[in-house]
């Protein structure tokens, strides 16, 4: 196959998933061209069959806001012509798959034949997609696209209720993780440099939007504080992200953060002991999948596809929404508990070992696969 995979560069889960997505299937010798406005972080360098294509915006001063679609929709019609995709494989729907939908347009008036599908990743669906300003639009592109698929059946069905796609059109496929190189390795350089021994690490990671709740990080972090040594680690970037420092040091704690910004998150997860995330509602958690692969047990609720991932009381503990449990006892009394933490250690292992990358990619195959059938 020949695929165009269109994607956010920055640091976040869908970016993360297309470039995964896109080296895994050049390595079985499909030609990948990943197409964005910058190299995506996840992206290696150099790899057989695999191309990045970047879009140029323009900057003509008429435009107070560069129109990045149109130069999106261009850059895609180029590569198909180029270098003869047959299919665009959108991640993230806006405005991935507004661009390809008109890109197919004008291909198919030059007699060639695209296919799309869109990988659905969450806010796109359950937040900016619903927007007033996106709502129409988005609705009609996702209806057009010859496949859809979304990393958890809770945002497959949130689709089917916000999009008015039949059910079973949406289909679910679960994120997947490295598990060579996101592995436990508990003796690491990291946790010395991060923390004396015998302080416990909570981290965080995420892009510091008010979806992630960061400030139940901090006021859970706080509680577990005052009953034992303790350092919460934040990896990311994002608005929120001075709010937490701001709440820190309200609450007496900003002593004991360890702010990062964007990370390679393996050798932070490494040396962590849990992982906070306590969203409103993530579609899947791909962060929460990468901590488990390392052996940290996750904290949050039991919200949105998070349930789909982890195990409640097995590898981590989802606490009721809408229940105002304190987080912050809750991880004290794991901690605490060295017996219960170890099992959950290895349980959070082993339901990540579940979402080995093999079997999700050759879902992905067929099912791209079967659209040029
Ligand atoms: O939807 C977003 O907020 C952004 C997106 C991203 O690009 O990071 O995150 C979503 O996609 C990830 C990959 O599929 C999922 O692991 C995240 O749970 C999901 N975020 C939300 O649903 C809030």
């Amino acid at each position: 196959m020949r695929i165009a995979t269109l994607c956010y560069p920055t640091y976040g889960g869908s970016g993360a998933v297309a470039s995964e997505l896109a080296m895994r299937l050049a390595d079985r010798g499909h030609e990948l061209h990943v197409v964005s406005y910058e190299h995506p972080f996840r992206l290696e360098a150099f790899r057989p069959n695999l191309s990045f294509h970047a879009v140029t915006i323009g900057d003509y001063p008429l435009f107070r806001y560069p129109p990045y679609t149109l130069n999106l929709t261009n850059k895609i019609i180029e590569v198909c012509e180029e270098f003869g995709c047959e299919i665009v494989h959108s991640h993230y729907a806006i405005p991935h798959a507004v661009a390809a939908l008109m890109a197919r347009d004008v291909l198919a008036e030059r007699g060639k034949r695209i296919r799309l599908a869109c990988t659905l990743h969450g806010t796109d669906i359950t937040l900016v997609g619903r927007e007033r300003g996106y709502f129409e639009l988005t609705r009609h592109a996702i209806h057009k696209q010859d496949l859809l698929t979304a990393p958890s059946r809770w945002l497959a069905e949130a689709t089917d209720t916000d999009f008015g796609t039949k059910p079973g059109r949406v289909v679910a496929i679960p994120n997947f993780v490295d598990l060579q190189r996101f592995r436990p390795q508990q003796d690491c350089a990291a946790r010395r440099l991060l923390a004396p021994k015998g302080t416990a690490i909570v981290t965080h990671i995420s892009n510091f939007r008010p979806v992630k709740r960061v400030e139940m990080v901090v006021n859970a972090f706080a509680v577990l504080r005052r009953r034992m040594p303790a350092v919460l680690v934040l990896v990311g970037d994002g608005p929120e992200l001075p709010k937490a420092e701001q709440l820190a040091r309200e609450l007496g704690v900003r002593d004991d953060l360890r702010i990062l910004g964007q990370q390679q998150p393996e050798p932070i997860l490494q040396a962590s002991d849990l992982f906070l995330l306590p969203s409103i509602a993530e579609s899947f958690g791909l962060a929460a999948l990468e901590a488990m692969a390392c052996g940290v047990p996750v904290l949050g609720y039991h919200a949105g596809g998070l349930p789909e991932v982890v195990e409640d009381g097995i590898s981590g503990i989802l606490c009721p929404t809408g229940e105002d449990l304190c987080l912050g006892s809750l991880a004290a009394g794991l901690l605490a508990d060295r017996e219960r933490h170890a099992r959950m250690r290895v349980a959070a292992r082993a339901r990540a070992e579940q979402f080995g990358p093999d079997g999700i990619v050759d879902r992905y195959e067929r099912l791209l696969q079967g659209l040029l059938a």
